[in-house]
């Protein structure tokens, strides 16, 4: 492993016994949440993750060093410090070498959790293919290092302020699998449907980790998507949403924002305009997500 890259101790231990470890990212708490949402949802992730017997891996870079696995503290800094960057992967040498701090995108995480040795990662949602994308290349960064990094990231899907179409396709182009946890449909976040079909349906965790190895086996490049519906006690009302997920977007057109301020800004203004409906709703397909993702870990680490 590099050495540029700082364990916590209990991540160390798992890893060089072959325990289960759940990476997990931290733009979600610095950009993803208002407080004090961020900080419940990082904490209480981590606790299912412990809970269903995997080491969370809370991934970030703190003061020009990327660490994976945080203590609390640093976790409550990531959640009320002003001013932490947004850190994709091509901000990681950067914030390296001139000791930077920063909130680690989708990207960023399975960069840095594949080079510590973490195969798994649970988050909410990736980014994707934004509407219009055809003509702005506004296209993720986490779409690039899914064909090139091989960490499985489990998420609800991606949110329907994307072309969800475009993103399937592309993910399809990149050679990245989307794997739909019991459902045939990619999911859209906060809602279980998008209308578009996965890769493939997959029942277990043990199946999908089978997936993995059999990826590992062929030493094929990149990642895997693997989409878990929000559980539909929690499922927002599809008119709710689309009502708030336009005005977001009309904001963001308004508001003249680009590049990768653009995701937190609609995160924020869907925030704000479902009173907290969202926020619920998203801490809840995160842990969802964590649980199914220390279950895919520990088999894949049951040899
Ligand atoms: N989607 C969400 N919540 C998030 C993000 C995406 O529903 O917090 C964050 C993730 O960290 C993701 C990043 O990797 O936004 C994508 O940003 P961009 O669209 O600028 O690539
Ligand atoms: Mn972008």
């Amino acid at each position: 492993m590099s050495a540029r890259i700082r364990l916590s101790d209990e991540v160390a231990a798992a890893l060089s016994s072959g325990a289960p470890v759940v990476a997990l990212e931290s733009t979600i708490i610095s950009h993803g949440f208002p407080y004090p949402s961020n900080l419940e949802c990082a904490l209480e992730a981590e606790r299912i993750a412990r809970e269903e017997g995997a080491v969370p891996a809370t991934t970030a870079i703190l003061d020009g060093e990327a660490r994976v696995g945080l203590t609390p503290s640093d976790i409550e800094r990531l959640a009320t410090e002003r001013g932490v960057a947004k850190a994709s992967t091509r901000d990681i040498g950067t914030l390296l070498a001139l000791g930077g701090t920063g909130a680690t995108t989708v990207a960023a995480t399975m960069a840095i959790a594949a080079r510590a040795g973490v195969r798994v990662f649970a988050t909410g949602g990736i980014g994707g293919v934004h509407r219009g994308g055809a003509t702005t290349l506004d296209v993720s960064a986490d779409l690039e290092e899914l064909a090139r990094t091989r960490v499985a990231v489990v998420c609800a899907g991606a949110k329907s302020v994307l072309d969800i179409g475009l993103t399937l396709e592309y993910l399809e182009t990149r050679g990245v699998p989307v794997l739909g946890y019991c459902t045939d449909e990619f999911p859209a976040f906060y809602s279980r449907a998008s209308g578009h079909p996965v890769t493939a349906r997959v029942d277990e965790p043990a199946a999908i980790a089978r997936v993995l190895r059999a990826r590992d086996d062929l030493d094929l490049p990149g990642g895997e998507v693997v989409a878990n519906p929000i559980p539909p006690e929690h499922e927002l009302p599809s008119a709710d949403l689309e009502a708030w997920i336009d005005a977001a977007l009309a904001d963001a057109e308004r508001s003249g924002v680009s590049g990768k301020a653009v995701t937190p800004f609609l995160l924020a203004r869907i925030h704000e305009r479902s009173g907290g409906a969202s926020e619920r709703a998203n801490k809840e397909l995160v842990y969802s997500n964590v649980r199914l993702a220390a279950r895919i870990a520990a088999a894949y680490h049951q040899r």
